[in-house]
Parts: structure tokens; sequence; C-alpha cells
């Protein structure tokens, strides 16, 4: 590369991952092939509109990029129809409001501070201003209150529901939280983003056949490019006949509120790398790791909590861990800083009904996708279970930090990134 400043940040970068533990849940370690079409010519390619449907010569490489992605979506999560265009999860999610409700409609989420996502109808957030939205949240024991949710959906009757979370360390019953949608008729909206890896290996339950509609990004535990897709079934899309919004017309609902409703040119390179990504997940090992994620946060759990750490939920069920910091003397941000210089990267993150406020909570969010990625394995997760303890009762001594942070990264060279093997 010529552009010698943005290389040494790029080497920077790569040397930062390869040499510490990514346990930022959300995060991961994309393959080479990954990478590669997203460093492709095909960014170069303007290309509004859909296969067989654009408004741009000079298409039809573009064109059967985008039906392999579709396809493999579609067999990947068992749906008849995908859109693979969103920019990323927030506009995946802002098509399905553009799609599916009008401004000052009811729409109900689960509150960002008890483990949700600004989208789900945070007041501050577009999904909270543009529509009347109410907020459901976890009990006292960190887990999803489905008994309040359903008291809430009939006194409030939302148009439509978003399910899914970032912060929330259990699985969700989606046959269960149908029922409640139904209770108002509202649209029942999985977004999946966190789990679709764990969904494709069978490692959590899928909401196809339970949602109307699911949103995933595909850069978490899917382990893809920086993108995201939006899932559905119904008839094929029937251009410029108007439809009305019934479960049967989804895709052409959803496919228009993509383009002309919200974007422009769809992003080819990050279109072809989904693809490979998503091929990559079809194959056998793919659900060997997803289950592996599984064991690793549990395995984690289980030396966490030997150590005396309080987890939201008291464990886990997927790939993340919420670790409610008030009886280690540590605040959340605290701990983020001197994880991060003992090499363990993290992030601070509120527990249900934190008397912290947000920007400076009481926990901790972590998770296993990224080291799985890696290839390690239960051994690994007492090893580093033991460090993160280290390092949050040393968290003011700058020497011990450092002398963790080697160990780390003497470590980290038995487990190489995947573009480096
Ligand atoms: N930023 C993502 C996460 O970290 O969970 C959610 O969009």
């Amino acid at each position: 590369m010529k552009d010698k400043d943005i290389a040494a940040l790029i080497n920077a970068e790569t040397k930062r991952q390869a040499e510490g533990l990514e346990m930022i849940p959300s995060e991961n370690h994309t393959s080479a092939d990954v990478l590669k079409a997203l460093g492709s010519r095909l960014t170069d390619k303007y290309s509004e509109g859909y296969p067989g449907m654009r408004y741009y010569g000079g298409c039809e490489n573009v064109d059967a990029v985008e039906n392999l992605a579709r396809d493999r979506a579609k067999k990947l999560f068992g749906v008849s129809h995908a859109n693979v265009q969103p920019y990323s999860g927030s506009p995946a999610n802002q098509a399905v409001y553009f799609a599916l409700v009008d401004p000052g409609d009811t729409v109900m989420g689960m509150h960002l501070y008890f483990g949700g996502h600004m989208t789900h109808g945070l007041k501050v957030n577009f999904s909270g201003t543009i529509y009347r939205s109410v907020q459901y949240h976890t009990g006292k024991d960190g887990y999803l209150d489905y008994t309040e949710m359903a008291k809430m959906v009939k006194a409030e009757k939302p148009k439509l529901i978003f399910v899914g979370a970032t912060a929330y360390p259990r699985i969700f019953d989606w046959a269960r939280l149908r029922e409640i949608a139904d209770l108002s008729k509202a649209w029942l909206i999985a977004d999946i983003s966190h789990i679709a890896g764990l969904v494709v290996a069978g490692a959590h339950p899928s909401p196809v056949g339970h949602a109307h509609v699911i949103t995933t990004t595909t850069h978490k535990t899917l382990r893809g490019p920086r993108g995201a897709m939006i899932l559905c079934d119904g008839n094929a899309s029937t251009p410029l006949k108007a439809v009305e919004r019934k479960p049967e017309n989804l895709p052409t609902l959803i496919d228009r509120a993509i383009i002309p409703g919200l974007q422009g040119g769809p992003h080819n390179h990050q279109t072809a790398a989904i693809a490979v990504a998503l091929r990559e997940a079809s194959q056998p090992g793919f659900k060997r790791y997803g289950q592996q994620i599984v064991k690793n946060a549990k395995k984690l759990a289980e030396e966490l909590l030997k150590r005396d750490y309080k987890l939201v939920t008291g464990g886990t069920d997927n790939h993340l861990l919420l670790i409610d910091l008030s009886n280690k003397k540590v605040i959340g941000a605290d701990a983020e800083k001197a994880l991060g210089r003992a090499g363990v990267t993290v992030n601070k993150n509120t527990v249900p009904f934190d008397p912290r406020p947000p920007f400076s909570p009481s926990g901790i969010r972590m998770g296993t996708p990224a080291l799985t990625t890696r290839g390690m394995k239960e051994k690994e997760m007492v090893q580093i279970a033991d460090w993160i303890d280290q390092a949050v009762k040393n968290h003011q001594n700058a020497k011990i930090l450092r002398q963790l942070s080697n160990e780390v990264k003497e470590f980290c060279r038995q487990f190489p990134l995947p573009s480096d093997k």
C-alpha cells in the first residue's frame, strides 16, 4: 500500500487483535476470503435496484453476486426471502419500521439499559421519536419477564414488537413471544444480530416460523463482514403494484423499504463478502464452531462464578456474559480500562436496574465468539478467567497489568488470527 500512514494503522490494529483477547461479544475475526471479497473491485460498481431490475448497466456480475448471497441466506436460515442490501443493523431495523408501521404508531422493544438495542425504541433514537415507543425490560433476576410483557402488550396494543438483544445472556422463547405479539396482532420482529451464528449452528432456537421478520447483522457470531440482512417468508416482489401490509406481502414491503425507501446503491463488495461468509457458515465445521462458542461461554461463566463474580441471571445460555461488578469495588469503566491494559478487550455495560448512569455503569459485557474462532476451548477459558480476575483485582496496579499483558501476548501466539493461518 502506498499510503504509509494508513498501512501503519492497519498493521497496528492487526497486531493489537493478534496479541490480545477480543472479548467484545459483538466482534469476531473474519476469514481471509471474506477480507478478499471486501477489498475487491466490486466496491467500484453502482447498482441501485435488485438483480434483473437495476438502474445501471454493467450489472451482470453484481447481479450474480447478490443472487448467490440471497440464495445462500435463504437456504441457511430456511426462509423464502432474503434482502442482503442493508448497510448494517440499524438501517435494516429502520427499513422494517418503514415497511410495516406509520409515524405515531405504537411500537415496543426491550430497553437498551436492560440489554436491548437503540433501534428497538430508545427515546433518543429515530425509533423512539418517530413512533410512540413503549419499552419492556427484564425482571430483577435478569430474565426477560414474559408475563409483564404480555400485560404491557394488552395495555399498549403495539403494532410492532422488536425482540433481540445486545446484552442478554439467555435464550428467547420465540413461540411464547409470538403468542404475546398476537395479543395485539403486532408484527413480531426478531433481531438475531448477536445470535445468528448460534441459530445456524443449532445452539439457539431459530425464530423462523414464529417471527414475521428477522433482521441480523452479518459480522457478529455469523463471522462475516459488516453488513446486515432482512429475512422473511411470503411472495416474491411484484414491481410497481401497490401492496397491503399483509404477511404474504412482506418480501415486497421489505425490498421497497430498503430501496427506494431508505438506501441508494448496494455495497457490492460487502454483498460478496456476505455470500462468502454464508458459504462458510453452511460448512459442517461452523456447527461445531457455534456450539463451541456456547461451551466456552458456559465454562468462562463457571470459572468466574468460582471467583465470586456476580453474573446477571447467574450464568449464560449463549455467547455472552454480563457481569455486575458491584461486589468487586470497581466500576465498569475502570474494569474495562484495566482489562484493556492487560490485553483483554471488553466493554462497560449497564446491568438490569443499574443504580449507576449509563455512561458509567456497574457492569462489563464479554463474550467468546472471537476467542472460539482462534481455536480456544474450555481449557483456555480457565486461564482467561484467571487473567480477568487478576486484572479486576489489580485494576490500579500498572506493574501487574503490564505483566498480565505480556502473558496474554505470549499465549496469543498459539492462536493466530484466521487470516494469518
Ligand atoms: N454495537 C452492537 C453491540 O456491540 O452489541 C450492537 O449494535
